[in-house]
């Protein structure tokens, strides 16, 4: 199958649902034989990002280094899916016009929650210590998240069921004739 690359940058707070919906719309993506590959913290912050932690100079080098590497799968003619909190409009800009100079498609997904919706789910438990003081700098509690201002794509997961969001990347992607 010929496919055309692209990028798709979901940010948002941890436990918007960021990997839950690159997931399932990988799987959706699968299903019509296109590729597409998966960026997130479980493989990248455990290699590539071993060495970088949750400090604001550190996680704008964590979304450098990103960029990069999806810029590289997007123009190897994959669908890139990134999956990072991406705090910052700066790095989250920087990323776009990194595709931008490469002429490769870059599309911002904000993964929309309320904090208290987010705090209510906390899968891992990092919220409550985030809370307790026990993690620092805990994007939401004591450290900044930028909201977009024109993503390409803004889903909310507490209105939304998951399959909804994928239909609306998926009609998106369609109308930009990405896939
Ligand atoms: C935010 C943190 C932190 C702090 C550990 N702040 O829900 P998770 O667990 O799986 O997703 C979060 C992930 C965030 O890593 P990113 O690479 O996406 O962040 S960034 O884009 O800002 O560089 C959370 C966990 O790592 N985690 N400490 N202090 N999230």
């Amino acid at each position: 199958v010929k496919q055309n690359g692209a990028t798709l940058w979901f940010t948002g707070l941890s436990a918007s649902g960021k990997s839950t919906i690159a997931c399932a719309l990988e799987r959706k993506l699968l299903e019509t034989n296109i590729q597409s590959y998966r960026l997130d913290g479980d493989n990248v912050r455990f290699g590539l990002n071993k060495d970088l932690g949750f400090t604001e100079h550190d996680r704008n080098e964590n979304i450098r280094r990103i960029s990069e590497v999806a810029k590289l799968f997007a123009d190897s003619c994959v669908i890139a899916l990134t999956s990072f909190i991406s705090p910052y409009k700066k790095d989250r800009d920087e990323a776009r016009k990194l595709h931008n100079e490469s002429n490769l498609p870059f599309i911002e997904v904000y993964v929309d929650v309320p904090l208290s919706v987010a705090e209510e789910r906390d899968p891992k438990g990092l919220y409550k210590k985030a809370r307790q003081g026990l993690i620092k700098n805990f994007t939401g509690i004591d450290d900044p998240y930028e909201a977009p201002e024109k993503p390409e794509i803004h889903i909310n997961t507490h209105e939304q069921s998951v399959e909804e969001c994928v239909d609306t990347i998926i009609e998106y992607l369609k109308k930009e004739k990405i896939i």
